[in-house]
């Protein structure tokens, strides 16, 4: 019988079905082991990336699996979210449905690829029960003060009707639909993950050689933790005068404590509340006002593009220390939401402040020693009273400590990192759960009230929030003093549903009804023994997921720390070189693939094509090549003799059988690096191709019996369809799964090949007892090389040990 993969592969589909063969044990006693992959968004089909995704993922599972851990290993979808509502405006389709219906039929594609996940654990982010646990969240988090309303200015995304989080805007742009992204006042939730930012970088370090030392990097610089001194600047008193005596004073951050004595100006932001006042009472030129509302209207990316621009306000502030006036001016690389939106400028000493001063022709003061100017390194201090002489890496300390005694600043710690707007002004996505009542302010909903489930009669037309605009539903009563109220029409961000879904799956679902997270459960199966997922997430998803992670363990939720342990971030899908998508028309569609070679060779190609954190670019004669492969081993059946392990003597096997036991077991050593440190899929694949090449040179049995049985260990949890299979028909199935011994006498060779080169060329083999000599193997190869060798003197002998004799000669 030739390989039916169609066939084999709907048999053990469903025998794994029939049987819940997935499902991890309800006891916490085992030795266990986390497995996910990053979970979907219901797009409506698979592509090439999710099946490289689920295919490492189920490699893991079914690896540890066959070693006896429990393995908890789960699927779901990050179900809310923009392209629900998009189907909505675009095909007239609600997006529950829309949603739900894209799901059935993805999870049958995922089906036919085989993967080992657990089903009962699969569950929707948009499910109402999901939405109730993480409105409770949110709620506590509101109790604990970690979340609050402000309005400010947020990054808002006319296209997609929106405002987007920091970590949503690249290069000014929306991250979803690339819409230049706008400016605009209003209100919003946030959740005060700067609390958690020393948490957050400090933890980085436990994870130091188990993710990729790239994500870390990116998580530390987005994190952006820098110390140095926060000070007040006093307004002069002609100052005062001409801001109506509504400011006194303003607060700097400066990391460069150091040059205190070089400030010869002070920058504010256009946002700033002085520029602000200045701006909106008349006390500018108009030609200056207008200049400064065109700055306002830019983003920080379009500010940064246009070069350093600036504007005298017209008004002075004092030096702390040497009690000078200095002018303050506005400028557009001053950022409003960082360190108090203002600066001191030291122009003899900051790159950005002396191109500014230089255009401006304002005073340049050098309080480093040193040669050209700007000066931005290391050196001692000048002009710089009782610190002059001081090397300026010690006066930071010092200059800081000077003005804590005078309650003139303090030290401080500032970060990068923005505190996380989590609203959205959309349909679907999970209601945050409070109401705004006239007496009583803002409210929580009462937790036995939850989940608060969106309406399902809406309209959804692309204009505005469609909660907003719905009849009824934000209609509602005090959950405090029982008048009517409005409900908040604010939807969460998705990434909120991603940052917990981890713990969601570790719970027993039996316990779903019950609580969020279970806390015994959680502590067992987390953290995730390995997650994989890709690198695009490195910054949003990661950092949110451990921010929730570390509030969720405060709020007494579970003691887990980090949540990935192990990270691996798997390269992108190419196809001739570039990013396969929808829009480039250049996708490969998995079902296709599935329907023509069977999951088994789609797993194995994905899998043998490129190590998994490199780009892997499509190839159909791979493909061919993976099928090809599979065939072959499947034809081999017919070679095995017996149903187990047989007992070989080592002494009785030809040299063809030696080193066809030599590549299984080399096969067999590589396996368990590759599946717990190296990850490199494909080497183990190779290395279990070379074995099968070397079994067909000999004709042995017992060693294509041994061959077999190791090789189709090795290769279930990467095809796991044929390998169930064969070890089926071949086997005693109870056998398989046992953890497999390496036995070394199968490397102890009796000759070793060494490869003779004469004059650059391969010309001939010898074979050389293992304890031969050097003067012994060179004198075997000048022998077995003489013809070669004749009339040339020889000028060179190098032999590299159980490898090659190398003759340099030249005619003699
Ligand atoms: C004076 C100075 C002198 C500075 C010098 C640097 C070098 P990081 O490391 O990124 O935290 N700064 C402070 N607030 C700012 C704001 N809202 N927008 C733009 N720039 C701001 O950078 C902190 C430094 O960036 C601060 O130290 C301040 O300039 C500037 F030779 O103060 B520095
Ligand atoms: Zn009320």
């Amino acid at each position: 019988m030739s390989y039916n993969p169609s066939e084999i592969e709907a048999k053990w589909q469903k025998k794994w079905d029939d049987e819940q063969a997935f499902e991890p044990s309800d006891s916490l006693e085992q030795k266990k082991k986390y497995i996910l992959s990053m979970f979907p968004f219901p797009s409506g089909r698979l592509h090439m990336g999710h099946v490289r995704n689920y295919a490492i993922g189920d490699a893991f599972a079914r690896y540890y699996r066959k070693q006896d851990f429990n393995v908890l290993h789960p699927i779901g979808w990050d179900a809310f979210g923009m392209p629900a509502e998009n189907a909505a405006i675009k095909h007239g389709r609600h997006p529950k449905e829309w949603t739900y219906s894209n799901i059935d039929y993805m999870r049958k594609e995922l089906n036919t690829l085989g993967l080992s996940f657990s089903k009962t654990r699969e569950f929707a982010t948009c499910d109402p029960l999901y939405t109730k646990w993480e409105q409770e969240f949110i709620i506590k988090m509101f109790e604990e003060g970690l979340l609050y309303r402000e309005s400010t200015t947020v990054n808002w995304c006319e296209e997609c009707h929106t405002v987007l989080a920091n970590e949503q805007v690249e290069e000014g742009c929306c991250w979803r639909c690339d819409n230049e992204v706008q400016l605009k006042e209003m209100p919003g939730y946030y959740l005060d993950i700067i609390k958690y930012a020393d948490d957050l970088l400090g933890d980085l370090k436990q994870l130091e050689g188990k993710w990729p030392s790239q994500v870390l990097t990116m998580q530390s610089n987005w994190i952006g933790k820098s110390q140095g001194l926060e000070f007040e600047f006093e307004l002069s008193k002609m100052s005062k005068a001409k801001l109506d005596g509504n400011f006194d004073k303003y607060t700097v951050f400066t990391t460069r404590p150091d040059t205190i004595y070089g400030v010869t100006y002070s920058a504010l932001a256009v946002e700033h509340p002085i520029t602000k006042y200045l701006l909106e009472n008349d006390l500018l030129d108009s030609d200056i006002a207008e200049k400064i509302i065109t700055i306002t209207n830019m983003t920080e990316i379009e500010r940064a593009k246009e070069g350093k621009e600036g504007y005298d306000l017209g008004i002075t502030v004092i030096h702390p220390l040497t009690g000078k006036e200095i002018p303050v001016w506005t400028a557009n690389f001053v950022l409003a939401s960082y360190g108090g939106g203002a600066v001191m400028a030291v122009p003899a000493h900051d790159e950005r402040d002396f191109e500014f001063a230089s255009k401006y022709e304002l005073p340049i003061k050098r309080v480093i020693s040193g040669d050209e100017l700007p000066f931005t390194f290391e050196g001692v201090l000048e002009n710089s009273a009782e610190f002059t002489g001081v090397k300026n890496t010690d006066a930071k300390a010092q200059i800081i400590a000077h003005f804590e005694e005078r309650s003139l600043g303090k030290g401080t710690t500032n970060y990068k990192l923005r505190n996380w707007g989590i609203s959205r002004q959309r349909y679907w996505g999970a209601p945050i759960p409070f109401v705004h009542c006239d007496s009583c302010g803002l409210v929580p909903e009462k937790v036995e009230n939850l989940p608060i489930a969106l309406p399902e009669d809406v309209e959804i037309t692309g204009e505005g929030n469609p909660l907003e605009n719905h009849p009824t539903w934000k209609n509602c009563t005090c959950p405090q003093c029982g008048k009517d109220a409005k409900r908040e029409t604010d939807t969460l961000d998705t990434f909120v549903q991603s940052s917990w879904y981890q713990f969601r799956y570790a719970t027993n679902p039996k316990k779903w009804n019950d609580v969020g997270i279970d806390k015994e459960d959680a502590n067992y199966w987390l953290g995730v023994d390995q997650y994989i997922g890709g690198i695009e997430h490195a910054i949003l998803h990661l950092l949110y997921a451990r921010f929730f992670t570390k509030v969720l363990r405060d709020l007494g939720y579970h003691d887990i720390n980090e949540p990935f342990e192990n990270l691996l971030t798997q390269g992108m899908v190419l196809m001739d070189g570039a990013k396969m998508s929808k829009s480039k028309g250049n996708t490969v569609d998995p079902d296709a693939l599935v329907e023509k070679y069977g999951a088994d060779t789609a797993r194995l190609f994905t899998l043998f094509a490129a190590p998994p954190a490199k780009e892997l670019e499509w190839n159909d004669s791979a493909v061919e090549g993976a099928f090809r492969f599979i065939k072959k081993l499947y034809d081999r059946k017919e070679k095995v003799t017996g149903t187990t392990l047989p007992d070989i003597d080592q002494s009785t096997l030809s040299k063809e059988s030696k080193l066809a036991r030599v590549k299984v077991y080399e096969a067999l050593q590589k396996s368990s690096d590759v599946y717990e440190k190296t990850f490199a899929f494909n080497t183990l694949i190779a290395a279990c191709m070379e074995a099968l090449n070397a079994l067909d040179k000999q004709d042995n049995a017992d060693i294509w019996t041994e061959g077999m049985y190791i090789m189709l260990n090795l290769l279930e949890p990467i095809i796991p369809h044929v390998t169930t299979e064969l070890s089926e028909v071949l086997f005693v199935r109870e056998n398989l799964g046992a953890i497999l011994e390496v036995k070394e006498e199968v490397f102890v060779q009796d000759s070793i090949l060494y490869v003779v080169m004469i004059g650059g060329k391969k010309r001939t083999e010898i074979e050389m007892n293992p304890s031969a000599s050097q003067d012994e193997i060179l004198a075997a190869a000048k022998e077995a090389g003489a013809k070669w060798l004749e009339g040339m003197s020889i000028v060179k002998e190098i032999v590299v040990p159980n490898k090659l004799v190398n003759l340099a000669v030249k005619p003699s």
